[in-house]
């Protein structure tokens, strides 16, 4: 009899790898997962690594709502910085824990296809439509090639890249790829981590961390003002997730090298967990 594996996608943020500790952990929370047999996925951006990377050869960052407006020289730095350093240095930080880690980046086997985003109006932009230059929005996930990994034994870690029908090369915010990748999979789990790592009623008092939300609580949390500014779009959208056959999702830190694990047995020690 073959076991139904579950299966988790970890998004993995660039500032998560500028903290030695934050990695240390993260790795060995990925292998807790692995050794409970789990199936992971991993998907990281590097919008730090590439700011460094701009400012060193003189190119302005720009962000217009959370994305990068992205010119072709732009798109050779986010080549280098998230498919480069920090795609290395993640698999052989995952390698060093004992996780059997492959390392790409998404136009590899066409495993993010995308297209360019279009033009488009952003609140609090007066002037005309935003053009983001080489930024893309995903439109399919290669998840045969996913599932051929896994089934290899292995633990894919890509780099948020996309590619067009033509080899065209994009741009695409990690947050948006992950969420993708989780419902392609239908993956039990997607687990978000933040250097905060959690939904806290009061940021200042570890204690009001919210330790489970509903999509009913969701809702009172977010008309009751508990819920606010740049966490209101991830709780909403993580709570749409659910209605998309992804199971749950934690916002977490990885720095404590139990944390994971406390997600997937419940035990409520670390993180948020969004289910129904
Ligand atoms: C992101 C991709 C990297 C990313 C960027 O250029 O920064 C766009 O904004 P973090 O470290 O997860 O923020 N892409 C279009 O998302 O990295």
């Amino acid at each position: 009899m073959s076991v139904k594996h579950k299966i988790a996608v970890v998004k993995v943020g660039g500032d998560v790898l500028l903290d030695d500790a934050e990695r240390r952990g993260l790795a060995l929370n990925i292998k807790q997962l692995v050794s409970l047999n789990w199936r992971v996925v991993v998907l990281h951006g590097g919008g730090p690594q590439t700011n460094r990377l701009q400012t060193k050869i003189g190119l302005k960052p720009n962000k217009v709502s959370g994305r990068r407006i992205t010119s072709d020289k732009d798109l050779a730095v986010v080549k280098q910085a998230i498919a480069g350093e920090v795609n290395v240095d993640l698999t052989t930080a995952l390698l060093q824990a004992g996780v059997n880690a492959f390392g790409f980046h998404g136009a590899s086997g066409r495993m993010i296809e995308a297209v360019k985003r279009p033009p488009m109006h952003v609140s609090g932009v007066a002037d005309g439509p935003v053009d983001f230059g080489e930024v893309g929005d995903v439109t399919g996930i290669n998840h045969t090639l996913l599932g051929k990994l896994l089934d290899a034994g292995l633990t894919p870690v890509i780099a948020t890249l996309g590619v067009a029908k033509d080899g065209r090369v994009f741009n695409i915010n990690a947050d948006t790829t992950v969420v993708k990748i989780a419902e392609a999979l239908q993956a039990d789990l997607l687990l978000l981590t933040t250097q905060v790592g959690a939904v806290f009623e009061d940021l200042s008092k570890p204690e009001s961390r919210v330790k489970c939300i509903t999509p009913q609580s969701a809702k009172t949390l977010i008309a009751d003002g508990i819920i606010q500014g740049g966490m209101i779009p991830k709780v909403e959208e993580a709570v749409s997730l659910l209605d998309s056959g992804v199971g749950a999702i934690a916002i977490i830190s990885g720095k404590n090298p139990q944390a994971f694990q406390s997600i997937v047995n419940s035990q409520g020690r670390f993180g948020t967990l969004i289910a129904k």
